[in-house]
């Protein structure tokens, strides 16, 4: 027996990688329903050889479905998660809107498993921003080893995390470039992003942090531990699909660099690719379609008493959202649900 699977906001870049996550791992599923606001109704999406039709998201009675995997922004979150989950169909939601929530759970499986029992409180589960998921994986052993006190970290971010159309505008800008007869302003981003970098995601904070640098900070305590104090730069850059990030962490208690890379090796959702050599290092044209969060460059940061640098990259689409997703699915059932 599998379970009633429901994946809301199927036709967009996430909604897609689910559906592509759910078949590659054979999540057990009896019955799937593909739902989409009204503008994308009827699109057909793939799921393993099979090909669906979306369905009205506005009338879908959520009844009797197990679990609804939730691809939309927080405006269509907050009016349909709440319906769902009151039908008792647990709601994993890929956007913002419950992340800090204390009734909510922010999950990554490998890091903070455990916590998915709070889901009963509302029937939801929080998945973390793309950017904060890949961070965490890579933080969270070395954590139970040497106790984090500080994170510094800069993103370098693709622009699928902006959706489809932020896709497109790299795309049509790169084309322009080479064929000025058409100018592409900038829509989807403040400035140009072909051929450019851009040091700013989501809106502004008062104290000058853009809110996806907040995120980063809010989630890494929550996840793991309210006592690391995280920095973070967030930058778009001119990559299609996958984030990277550099970080700086400084430790309770001396770590080498040689033992940080043992930690890393055995980690769950981690690969370590670090040769100190040209090409011995993962990017993220390498990252794109696959599940591992990689990690590169360790190497000790003499600046503090205890300090390691690395580089981590991984696809933000999967690990950063779709994978997550589905990781907190498989969680759910095996722990809670326990049909598959
Ligand atoms: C980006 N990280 O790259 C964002 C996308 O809170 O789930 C995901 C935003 C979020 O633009």
């Amino acid at each position: 027996m599998g379970y009633k699977v429901v994946v809301v906001g199927a036709t967009g870049n996430v909604g897609r990688e689910m559906l592509n996550i759910l078949a590659e791992r054979e999540f057990p599923i009896d019955e799937i329903a593909v739902l989409a606001s009204r503008k994308s109704l009827g699109t057909e999406v793939s799921f393993g050889d099979k090909t669906l039709k979306t369905k009205d998201l506005d009338t879908f009675d959520f009844t009797g479905w197990d679990m609804a995997l939730f691809a939309v922004g927080s405006e269509a979150t907050k009016t349909y998660a709440p319906k769902a989950a009151a039908a008792g169909c647990v709601v994993i939601d890929n956007s913002s809107l419950y992340r800090y929530d204390p009734q909510v759970p922010l999950i990554v499986p490998e890091v903070n498993a455990d916590a998915i029992m709070g889901y009963s409180q509302k029937n939801i589960i929080a998945n973390p921003n793309c950017s904060t998921a890949q961070m965490v994986v890579a933080l969270k052993p070395l954590h139970d080893r040497a106790k984090i006190k500080r994170v510094v970290v800069s993103t370098y971010q693709s622009v699928s995390g902006a959706g489809k159309e932020g896709m497109d505008e790299l795309w049509e800008q790169t084309k322009a470039v080479y064929n000025p007869v058409k100018n592409v302003p900038p829509s989807k981003f403040s400035k140009q992003i072909a051929f450019n970098v851009i040091p700013h995601i989501d809106v502004f904070l008062d104290d000058g942090y853009t809110k996806e640098e907040w995120k980063m900070v809010a989630e890494t305590k929550k996840i793991i531990d309210p006592a690391i104090k995280v920095t973070a730069t967030c930058v778009r850059v001119p990559v299609f699909v996958g984030h990277s990030e550099s970080i700086n962490i400084e430790f309770e208690e001396p770590l080498d660099w040689q033992e940080a890379q043992d930690i890393l090796r055995e980690a769950p959702g981690i690969m370590l690719i670090d040769k100190r050599e040209p090409g011995g290092y993962t990017t993220p044209i390498e990252a794109v379609g696959e599940y591992a969060t990689y990690i590169s460059r360790v190497r000790q940061d003499p600046t503090v008493e205890n300090g390691i640098a690395l580089w981590c990259v991984s696809d933000n689409l999967r690990k950063g959202a779709a994978l997550n997703a589905v990781q907190i699915a498989e969680t759910l059932g095996n722990r809670v649900l326990k049909k598959g």
